[in-house]
């Protein structure tokens, strides 16, 4: 039987009447149960937990997939600009809770549970975290879709559908180790599978010439493997608002044509191991922070998400409308989430001119019309680069066009700028050639595209003075600030209703669209009533993270000590070992004198160390063999409590973040780019103890200085210092408290060895200290002090807190996106009705 394929598909698109689903709790027990059996396949009376997880989720996306089907049309009717947002990284946390908070389906979905025998809470806490980033970037990246979608704006996330997230963390004495996390083993019901936007990707091979229909020579890239990218979506629901954006997660698969001819050889097994080999290709995350992993599967990896959503994008482009190539910036905006995705900029030429036959200028003006560039971090080992090698086998046609945009920078503007200087040429070339030649994707990024930002004031003062003095010299209208925000649905609606339901009784509900009406809080800080609620919420977050403490490290802790919390990646620039080194002075002074007037405390720890970070791993043994001894010593009884909370991820943040008390902000000044935990942490109340680094300062102009600890060296001062010859020997001769410290974690006191700790005690010492530790400590247990004493005052303390929560509102993502919206991607809001 042989039917045309035409006679199938009608001229007018088959669409159902609109059928709405209802919202009552009927509809909605009823849309659960027929999921439970029509999609699983299962008996109401003896399906497992997640199959009514499964099928409740699938009960909410069956309510806002008619809203990202909306959306999408309406984005494509009215012919608005987009925004692309490439990032190899987003740390989505669990979805179902966040999208029924922002559906408004909360309450009506948790009684048709209830009424059928289930808790929704528990189903809740069931759902896998979708763990693809290692830390702020890939957070940031959420908060992010998450505004996008609340402010009604046409946004796409384009990403990598990795099948392994971030590793799961486990102790084992005291010792990271590292597991696969395989989230999405059984599937996962957020995600749809698009295989008719399937894109065809090439990679190696080599470049030769064609000649268009009137003659012109054209780039012609043969000879490559094949990679298919195959589109995931999921629906991303803004909070009070029907659009509904998708984050679109790009698989690799084989070739199946590639595949074929093998297998018509009956080499069936190495067909089927080239299959295994593409498939690597979205197989892991990288797990590394904030540093360089010159690594060819992580270029291909690059290459891969990146080649798939360009094609996704010129496909939108030729299919939506019938324009000049030059009007695709104003429909197209392209946001290059750090350099990860920055071999976009040549993939773009090498569309325009070697496929769509345009000229190198007119190529160029649509990048830079099309591209930005934010920067997340200052630190030079993160900053990527490409062996010349490497890039040439595997892109050999982009580096060809990365040299001619090179020549054309250096002999055009560089050499107008500062004629026969070729030192600053060397400076400002995309290509390192200070010992093996590279590619520098950072200066390929501020280039290519017409703004290039930084994620926190003092973030992007130094990107201009330091990083990238030049390029701001010849290009200053590039530069802009966009300090960093995050969700307050996810940061304090969902993680911290309580909170959430006492300010919205206060000061009305408006501040969960603008967050800036936080600020009508400000007169309860005075309320001694209100400030009872606030500590009555506080005090209930802390006994829950408490019970929690009790079931992951088997330590019993109490909910009257001060919660004092450093949670983030475990990086030696964040100084885990500076708070280390003031738990071990306390361990001391508390031995030394058992008498002394302390509010007792416990020391939380979450952080995950990038599995080959020797030094980093070395300081999470020491801070768990620490924990052993102090949690055990009769001596010490409850004034002091250490805990690391294994696999610190996204759904452990929040059961922390509104437990916090304190929150431990101490990286060396000018190394945070900006931080993100920091603002989440003052929205829940923790005051700050932190350096002038990142966003802590903006946080400080913020709250006032009267409600955080500020302390250490500034920028300025630790290049002074650095500069006149810093030498950490010189502050362990002049501080005996420190040298007894620092001479107990190198004795065998902790765990019977004393090597164990050494390459710690040689950081600070034998390698010279690099993050000033050792310059800063004094000033930090001073501030520590400061801390004890206001906490022994609760009515201070809570009032603290309470403008805290009340003067933060400008770190939301939704001011972020704004300021994104407004002074870079220039785009309109789209209500969708
Ligand atoms: N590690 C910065 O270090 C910033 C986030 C998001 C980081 C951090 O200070 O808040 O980005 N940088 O902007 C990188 O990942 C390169 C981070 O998360």
């Amino acid at each position: 039987l042989s039917i045309p394929l035409s006679s199938l598909s009608p001229a007018t698109p088959m669409t159902p009447a609109p059928c709405d689903l209802g919202n009552s709790t009927e509809a909605i027990k009823s849309s659960i149960v027929n999921h439970v059996r029509f999609t699983l396949g299962a008996y109401v009376d003896s399906a497992s937990p997640n199959d009514w997880w499964v099928a409740t989720c699938l009960a909410v996306r069956d309510r806002v997939m008619d809203s990202a089907t909306k959306s999408r049309t309406l984005h494509r009717k009215s012919g608005v600009r987009r925004i692309h947002y490439l990032s190899l990284e987003y740390l989505m946390g669990r979805l179902l809770e966040n999208n029924l908070r922002n559906s408004g389906l909360y309450d009506s979905v948790k009684q048709a549970l209830s009424e059928m025998g289930k808790d929704l809470d528990a189903l809740l806490q069931s759902e896998p975290d979708m763990g693809l980033g290692n830390g702020g970037l890939g957070r940031l990246a959420a908060c992010f879709m998450d505004s996008l979608s609340t402010m009604n704006l046409p946004a796409i996330g384009y990403g990598i559908h990795y099948e392994f997230g971030l590793f799961r963390q486990e102790f084992v004495n005291g010792r990271q180790v590292e597991h696969p996390d395989a989230w999405m083993r059984d599937g996962s019901p957020w995600k749809i599978a698009r295989p008719s936007y399937r894109q065809r990707v090439q990679l190696y091979g080599r470049v030769t010439q064609r000649f268009d229909e009137n003659g012109n020579p054209h780039a012609q890239w043969v000879d490559t493997k094949c990679l298919l990218g195959l589109p995931w979506d999921i629906p991303i629901v803004g909070y009070d608002s029907h659009t509904v954006n998708v984050l679109r997660l790009w698989q690799a698969q084989a070739d199946e044509d590639f595949n074929f001819k093998i297998f018509n050889e009956g080499s069936y097994i190495e067909a089927l191991r080239e299959k295994a080999i593409a498939e690597t290709v979205s197989k892991v995350l990288y797990p590394n922070d904030a540093t360089e992993s010159g690594k060819e599967l992580r270029l291909v990896q690059q290459y891969f998400f990146v080649a798939c959503s360009l094609a996704d994008i010129v496909r939108r482009f030729k299919n939506g409308y019938s324009l000049p190539w030059s009007e695709f910036p104003s429909k197209a905006a392209i946001q290059l989430n750090d350099t990860h995705p920055a071999v976009a900029i040549p993939e773009l030429m090498r569309i325009l001119l070697d496929e769509e036959n345009l000229d190198w200028g007119s190529a160029w003006k649509i990048c830079q019309e099309t591209f930005s560039y934010t920067n997340h971090t200052l630190l030079p080992e993160a900053l990527e680069m490409w062996s010349v090698g490497l890039f040439e086998r595997v892109l050999p046609r982009h580096l060809q066009i990365i040299y001619r945009i090179n020549a054309q920078f250096l002999d055009g503007p560089v050499e107008a700028r500062w004629p026969g200087d070729a030192a600053k040429k060397r400076v400002l070339s995309l290509i390192d050639e200070r010992g093996g030649k590279y590619v520098r994707m950072a200066h390929m990024s501020v280039l290519g595209g017409h703004a290039t930002n930084g994620v926190a004031a003092l973030h992007t003062r130094l990107l201009c003075e330091r990083l990238f003095p030049e390029f701001h010299e010849l290009f200053p209208e590039r530069f802009v600030n966009i300090t960093n925000g995050v969700t307050f649905r996810r940061w304090l609606d969902v993680c911290n209703p309580q909170l959430s339901s006492l300010i919205t009784e206060t000061i009305g509900e408006g501040w969960k669209k603008d967050a800036s009406k936080l600020r009508g809080l400000d007169a309860s800080a005075d309320d001694a009533g209100f400030r009872d609620r606030y500590r009555a919420i506080k005090r209930h977050h802390k006994v829950v993270l408490a019970k929690i403490i009790q079931d992951s490290c088997g330590v019993c802790v109490s909910p009257d000590a001060l919660f004092d919390v450093q949670i983030k990646r475990l990086h030696e620039y964040k100084r885990q070992h500076l708070n280390l080194l003031n738990i071990v002075t306390l361990y001391r002074q508390i031995l030394n004198n058992p008498k002394a007037d302390f509010h007792p405390r416990v020391f939380i720890f979450g952080a995950k160390a990038a599995p080959g970070y020797f030094l980093a791993k070395n300081i999470i043994h020491a801070i768990n063999s620490l924990a052993n001894k102090v949690n055990n010593d009769p001596r010490v009884g409850d004034k002091l409590k250490v805990v690391f909370l294994p696999n610190y991820g996204v759904s452990l943040a929040e059961k922390i973040i509104p437990a916090a008390d304190l929150s431990e902000q101490i990286s060396t000044a000018g190394k945070e780019a900006s931080g993100t935990g920091n603002m989440k942490l003052a929205l829940n109340g923790a005051l700050t103890i932190g350096t002038l680094d990142g966003a802590n300062v903006e946080i400080a102009e913020e709250v006032g200085d009267d409600n955080i600890f500020i302390f250490g060296l500034t920028v300025e001062q630790v290049t002074d210092l650095k500069a006149r010859g810093y030498n950490p020997w010189e502050y362990y001769w002049n501080n005996e408290a420190l040298r007894d410290t620092i001479d107990w974690i190198g004795s065998d006191y902790f765990t019977g060895h004393a090597h164990d700790f050494k390459p710690l005690r040689d950081s600070f010492l034998e390698h010279g200290d690099p993050y000033l530790c050792l310059a800063d400590y004094q000033m930090y247990v001073d501030a520590q002090a400061k801390v004890d004493a206001a906490y022994k005052q609760p009515e201070l303390w809570t009032k603290m807190a309470v403008l805290n929560t009340a003067r933060v509102g400008f770190f939301s993502s939704d001011r972020t996106i704004q300021d994104y919206a407004d002074k870079v991607w220039k785009l309109p809001q789209v209500a969708v009705p």
